[in-house]
């Protein structure tokens, strides 16, 4: 049987069973098979699980900007690199609801809290579990992405009313020693089992262009793909060079690497929320449309992402009816 067909018969059956533990040769397969023939078989899963029209939004916000101990090649937030983000601090909660209450008004239905911290002090939880409280009487889903956690905190947040924890695993765990030092892939896992263990519901993915190969993003797919419940949420950032940081100058990767990143995550984790994420206001209209046929179906919504843009809400809202797409 010719290679690709071979790939096309294997994940259809194993989408329809209960588990599948993929392996990294399987989903190399799926990036390596024709870019039509890959986009059929992703919208056929996206279409068995989910309205092909339906996109759900949420609204970032920083609420802890720069000065971040950890060492992150691609962030604008690290203190260890001359970014030109400057070190804020935690913002009042009132600050944080008069955001939310602005993207409930647009259209958002989840509010993301981002704190550029290695992990928060409980002092700083405990503003965070008031702004979790405040959020979600809005009537807002809410999710907040503040590090790596300690015993408790995870439980403290859950009885706040927090619906999704954001932590990514970022990339493989071969590469993730080339972009971080600080900390280690296998303390990013450490902190999903914490969240995972606490009944919220978890958030992860990660990003691509930052010069890993096609088997570092098969394999951190494969890692999330395979996790003990595959994460709800799976944010797919596109890398935004930030001048002054190591990855200033990676070669960008092509679009549509990208959009097979897109397909591939839809196949593998055929029930999770697929999110194009960062990088998204370098896209043209029709490289998202790619990506929700690829089987995205959530996006960030909001002029800003936590220091760099996103397309505006007129862009997005525009987007929506030329393609006939419905928020969730
Ligand atoms: N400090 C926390 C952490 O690292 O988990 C939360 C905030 S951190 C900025 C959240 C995520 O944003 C990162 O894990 C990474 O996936 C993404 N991110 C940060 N900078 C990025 C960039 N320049 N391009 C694409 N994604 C980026
Ligand atoms: C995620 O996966 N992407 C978001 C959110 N989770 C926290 C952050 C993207 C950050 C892009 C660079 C910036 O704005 O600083
Ligand atoms: Fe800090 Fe998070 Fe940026 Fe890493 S990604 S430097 S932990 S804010």
């Amino acid at each position: 049987m010719h290679a690709s067909a071979q790939v096309l018969a294997t994940p259809l059956a194993a989408v329809s069973s209960d588990r599948h533990l993929w392996t990294v040769s399987e989903v190399l397969a799926l990036y390596e098979l024709p870019l039509m023939d890959l986009l059929w078989q992703a919208q056929g899963v996206h279409r068995r699980h989910f309205d092909p029209n339906a996109i759900q939004r949420s609204t970032l916000l920083s609420v802890k900007t720069g000065g971040c101990s950890e060492d992150c090649g691609y962030c604008s937030q690290s203190a260890k690199h001359k970014t030109g983000t400057e070190r804020e601090r935690l913002l009042p909660v009132d600050e944080v609801v008069a955001a939310a209450k602005l993207a409930k008004e647009k259209g958002a239905s989840r509010f993301c809290m981002g704190a550029a911290w290695r992990g928060p002090k409980d002092k700083d939880l405990d503003q965070v579990l008031d702004m979790v409280r405040e959020v979600k009487a809005l009537g807002l889903q809410t999710c907040v992405t503040l590090g790596m956690l300690k015993e408790g905190q995870a439980e403290k947040l859950k009885e706040a009313g927090l619906d999704y924890y954001n932590h990514n695993v970022d990339t493989d765990a071969e590469f993730y020693g080339q972009v971080i030092k600080t900390h280690t892939h296998a303390d990013r896992l450490d902190t999903l089992d914490q969240v995972r263990d606490a009944g919220l519901k978890v958030c992860s993915g990660g990003i691509v262009g930052m010069g890993e190969s096609r088997k570092n993003r098969a394999a951190m797919l494969v890692q999330l793909a395979n996790l003990e419940k595959a994460p709800e949420s799976v944010p797919i950032n596109n890398l935004v060079p930030i001048p002054g940081t190591p990855m200033a100058g990676v070669d960008r990767l092509d679009p549509f690497e990208f959009v097979r990143t897109i397909a591939a995550a839809r196949i593998t984790m055929p029930t999770s929320w697929v999110r194009l994420s960062a990088g998204r206001q370098e896209m043209t209209d029709e490289l998202q449309a790619l990506c929700f046929l690829a089987g995205a179906n959530s996006m960030f919504y909001g002029d800003k992402l936590l220091t760099t843009g996103n397309p505006d809400v007129e862009r997005d809202e525009a987007l929506f009816e030329r393609l006939g797409l419905t928020p969730v």
